[in-house]
């Protein structure tokens, strides 16, 4: 792995920049502390970095696009209006004539230094934020996974990981488990620590998977605390058995990890979720829609005014599984994710359903291994580790796929690769906004200008790239986080240490009216039935 890092000269100049950090990091612990603002200031001249006014740019908000100028101080945004005179020369003015100013991607599912599958993904808190920032996303929100089902070591071991966070970030939890000590330990994470969401595992028999009795119970608690269940939905006892299916046919390669997991396993479980969700009457979070079939459950529990999110990935909106026929294994095993990028046809169907609203926001399951790790499975395509990356591409892959074709429109853009996140997680409008007040984390996107992807100019530490080569329309050029300009014409300036923890407090809006509706199905019982003396009396 070290010999890869050293390849590249972006990868050279990133582990520079953190060997020479993370003497900065360890002096302060940016958890729950109110971060460490990291060491140097913004890249690139003019001001004391702290104090930025962009000029001329269009201003985007999940509301509205409006000519705007935009002055941050501190980190945060100050004022959003028209002709902000430029002040003392200790302003850093930035011209965005032509340009979109938006709020920076917050990317609602990733997986950074995760222990998966026997390995752990080649990306941690520094690689994978270097790699967000450069691609114009400014927080995310990982997966807590316990230790051994126990939450708060799980908690630990992440805060751990995040010390060396260059960007803001959030954490949901995985449950395991089920016990009445996971139960207590569940509101003790939403009551003190800040997380209002629990990932509960269909799928991965054998490892993270849950049966339907401790998704009932979560899914009650997950209600009486004002959390957000999401599933991960495969029918994981069917998957073993089509991996079998698979292995008895002699098929070993990549294909036969998609072959073994189709669609169907991937309906039948979110329709369950969402009827699981339903007797609960608590909303429910869909994590990597891949296909048809789950969406179509989504789209008919919305229509039935059931409270039901959908999260595509970009893998899924713009990929298919042909990849995953390609005779070169180092090749096809870099598309082994669960579940499986499917058919040509459901990226599309995906699209437009993003494009409609059925599905509402734009995530990436950054998951990664490198063709070393991928390379454990040769021989049996259960053991490939599952995942891909994204980070890094999801915001000029969602621009240059759907704005750039007219699919969705650049408010539309804003909402699903920032605001919807930020809402339903509970922490607009400091996140997902470009309004006064809010955290000064902001990109300038140039429509103009063009984008290559691949290993060769990538922030992200794996020597593969399932975007390798890919090429659009639309360049974020500019990245502020929290007031800091950290991306600047291909210069990267990741100070590990300068993220902080952002808390996601519970009962956000989904929870609204949940009482009422509760109160609604007791009245519709008209039970219990007063009968024999009862009645009488
Ligand atoms: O299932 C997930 O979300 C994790 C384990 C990432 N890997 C994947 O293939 N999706
Ligand atoms: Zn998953
Ligand atoms: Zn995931």
């Amino acid at each position: 792995v070290a010999a890869q890092a050293m390849a590249t000269p972006c990868r050279l100049r990133l582990l520079l920049v953190l060997l020479a950090a993370v003497a900065v990091a360890a002096s302060h612990p940016a958890h729950e502390a109110g971060g460490g603002g990291g060491g140097a200031g913004g890249c690139g001249g003019g001001g004391d970095g702290t104090r930025i006014l962009i000029k001329g740019g269009t201003v985007v908000n999940a509301h509205r696009a409006e000519e705007a100028d935009v002055y941050i101080e501190d980190g945060v945004v100050v004022a959003v209006r028209p002709n902000i005179p430029v002040g003392d020369d200790n302003v850093r003015v930035i011209d965005a004539t032509g340009k979109y100013v938006m709020p920076g991607g917050i990317d609602p599912h990733t997986h950074l230094e995760m222990e998966f599958m026997g390995t752990v993904t080649i990306d941690d808190f520094y690689s994978g934020h270097a790699a967000a920032l450069a691609g114009g996303t400014t927080m995310h929100i990982d997966f807590v996974i316990p230790v051994n089902g126990n939450l708060t070591a799980g908690l630990e071991s992440y805060k751990h990981k995040a010390e060396k966070a260059a960007m803001d970030y959030g954490f949901h939890m995985a449950i395991t488990k089920w016990n009445d000590e996971v139960s207590r330990e569940m509101e003790v994470m939403v009551k003190e620590h800040g997380i209002n969401s629990f990932k509960f595992f269909m799928a991965y028999k054998g490892s993270l998977m849950v049966t339907d009795d401790l998704l009932l119970q979560g899914l009650q608690k997950c209600k009486s605390l004002g959390a957000l269940a999401m599933v991960h939905a495969e029918n994981g006892d069917a998957v073993a058995e089509g991996q079998q299916r698979m292995i008895d046919l002699g098929i070993t390669g990549p294909e036969g990890h998609a072959l073994s997991r189709p669609p169907v396993l991937e309906g039948e479980a979110t329709s369950r979720a969402i009827r699981l969700a339903k007797f609960v009457n608590t909303p429910l979070y869909v994590v990597h829609v891949m296909s048809t079939d789950a969406m179509e459950e989504i789209a008919k529990a919305k229509r039935e005014g059931q409270r039901v999110i959908g999260e595509p990935v970009v893998s899924g909106l713009v990929l298919d599984d042909s990849w995953l026929w390609d005779p070169d294994f180092a090749t096809a095993s870099k598309y082994v994710m669960s579940p499986p990028i499917r058919e040509a046809g459901h990226n599309k169907a995906l699209q437009a359903a993003l494009s409609s609203g059925i599905l509402q926001l734009v995530g990436t399951d950054h998951c990664t291994f490198n063709s070393t790790q991928k390379a454990f499975g040769s021989d049996d395509f259960r053991k490939i580790p599952n995942g891909v990356n994204g980070i890094e591409e999801r915001m000029h892959i969602i621009w240059d796929s759907m704005v750039e074709t007219g699919k969705i429109t650049v408010t539309d853009y804003v909402r699903v690769t920032s605001t919807e996140c930020a809402k339903i997680f509970n922490i607009y409008p400091r996140k997902g906004a470009i309004l006064k007040g809010s955290d000064a984390d902001i990109i300038i996107l140039n429509p103009k200008r063009s984008f290559a992807m691949g290993t060769r100019t990538h922030h992200s530490r794996s020597d593969t790239n399932v975007y390798e080569g890919r090429k659009g329309k639309g360049m974020v050029e500019v990245t502020i986080s929290r007031g800091r300009v950290v991306w600047e014409d291909g210069n990267l300036n990741a100070v590990p240490g300068a993220g902080r923890y952002v808390r996601t407090p519970p009962f956000g809006y989904f929870f609204d009216g949940l009482d009422k509706s509760d109160a609604v199905y007791r009245a519709s019982l008209r039970a219990p039935v007063r009968r024999g003396e009862a009645a009488a009396a």
